[in-house]
């Protein structure tokens, strides 16, 4: 296999992160960050310039680095999504089945993200299984779902080596999420400190699944690294740690500092209502050993220290 490591969507708000985790575990020399137009220019590493949709260029970067895995996050979440459907299909679509066809050719192992997007209302909402509804109501949802069977498929078929977990929300303070549903919960905090005050535009009663991004990096690894023969979920693993209510989540930060928040749904709040609130996430546990790390409390304090910092830089 070999040693080149790909990151796709490399400055989104879990690239940024992952990027810098496999820089440590495999060093820089073998992590390949591919980004378009948001390239982070104090990035110290090796950095490719390129769109999902060219093919080509996927192909003559996983040759000159000897490319053996193969960490596709690129997506178009939930929110922009609504507002453009059809290049969210082609961006989420046809760039997972570029990469997963490169994987066969090129034997590759990858690493590619669902979501709770692509449970939908039918889906139950409490402790949401492993196997399950997949009815998704968004187009985002609906790339996830199908990004699913079609990693499923290529499994099956030519025995690639894929591997997917389903994301919460995603919380972190590196990188700004852009265009989801759970991005109040990230907001949030940049209001809190910048002007105490923040309008949430989900209810205050809005139960999500959420986690802290250490949390997402460590598993998603911890994922990549298991045993192939442990691994018995051929779609994506439920993979969760806390829940709360977006009024829940103003009143912990409220008891560390002033914080005014106002509550004014918008479309999003359609979307959220699709989504469970709480996931069992047994299987990814007991198959891989996954476990959380960071409660509300503690991703709270953690949030606020590092925004804090960054911010008055
Ligand atoms: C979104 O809100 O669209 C994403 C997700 C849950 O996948 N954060």
């Amino acid at each position: 296999m070999g040693q080149g490591v790909l990151v796709t969507g490399a400055f989104g708000q879990i690239g940024s992160e992952l990027v810098s985790a496999l820089q440590q575990k495999h060093g820089k020399e073998h992590v390949v960050a591919l980004g378009h137009h948001n390239v982070d220019s104090s990035y110290d590493g090796i950095v490719e310039i390129g769109e999902i949709s060219d093919k080509e260029k996927l192909e003559s970067i996983i040759q000159k680095y000897d490319v053996g895995t193969i960490y596709h996050l690129v997506s178009i979440l939930s929110a922009r999504g609504e507002q453009d459907p059809q290049l969210t299909w082609n961006v989420n679509m046809d760039g997972l089945k570029f990469v997963l066809d490169l994987a066969v050719k090129y034997k590759i192992k990858v690493f590619w993200p669902s979501s709770i997007a692509a449970f939908g209302p039918t889906t139950p909402r409490d402790n949401t299984p492993q196997h399950t509804i997949l009815e998704p109501t968004t187009m985002y949802g609906v790339t996830k779902a199908s990004g699913e069977l079609l990693c499923q498929y290529y499994r099956l078929k030519y025995g690639l080596d894929v591997r997917s977990v389903r994301y919460p929300g995603l919380i972190s303070w590196k990188a700004e999420p852009g265009g989801g549903t759970t991005d109040y919960a990230v907001a949030i905090f940049y209001g809190a400190i910048q002007e105490g005050k923040y309008t949430c535009f989900v209810k205050e009663d809005t139960v999500l699944p959420m986690m802290y991004m250490d949390d997402a990096i460590r598993g998603t690894i911890q994922l990549m690294d298991a045993p192939a023969e442990s691994l018995q979920v051929t779609t994506s693993y439920n993979l969760a740690a806390i829940s709360f209510s977006a009024q829940e989540l103003a009143q912990e930060i409220q008891k560390r500092m002033a914080l005014e928040v106002s509550y004014v749904p918008d479309h999003r709040q359609k979307i959220a209502d699709s989504w469970p609130q709480r996931i069992d996430d047994s299987v990814a546990r007991s198959e891989w050993g996954w476990s959380h790390e960071f409660d509300l409390s503690k991703m709270v304090d953690v949030m606020l220290e590092k925004l804090h910092a960054k911010l008055q830089k």
